[in-house]
């Protein structure tokens, strides 16, 4: 009985976990997550959607966290082969939902120099958008799923 009780008090925790979101304006911020690095990384990539409810486009035009250097990224996949590149600005138009996914855009966290994300981490930032301003958030470092989550940020830095 015990036992199930903590499981479904996990499952409760997971839950929480995976719904957190954050709001300012006529935009919502949903579940910023990362995923763990190995030890070698020198980057880390984040994720989250943004939903505008609002009737004026937007864009996420930075983010400020505690690295080296925090980018916005995009990705391009070549005949098969995956390149990463710097972007200015993700667009946010009114009433839509943008999502930074793997193989996407996303956030990139530089200058990990051995200081790896690991499942349960909690990584606070700061979005900047152009219109709503800046948004504090916090990324939730959680377990890789499945094989559709394997961008390899390893080599970049
Ligand atoms: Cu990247």
């Amino acid at each position: 009985m015990k036992r199930l009780i903590l499981a479904s008090a996990l499952t409760l925790c997971a839950t929480a976990a995976l719904s957190h979101d954050f709001k300012s304006g006529s935009l919502i911020v949903d579940h910023p997550m990362a995923f763990p690095t190995m030890a070698t990384a020198m980057s880390g990539a984040g994720y989250f959607s943004v939903t505008n409810t609002g009737t004026e486009d937007d864009r996420l035009i930075g983010i400020r966290a505690d690295f080296p250097r925090v980018t916005l990224h995009g990705t391009t996949n070549e005949d098969g082969v995956m390149r990463m590149f710097d972007i200015d600005a993700i667009d946010i138009p009114a009433g839509e939902t943008v999502g930074l996914e793997p193989g996407g855009k996303h956030i990139m966290f530089m200058g990990l120099s051995g200081d790896t994300f690991e499942v349960g981490d909690e990584i606070p930032a700061t979005l900047v958008f152009e219109k709503a301003g800046e948004i504090d958030v916090v990324f939730y470092v959680e377990p890789r799923g499945g094989a559709s989550d394997e961008v390899d940020h390893s080599a970049h830095n």
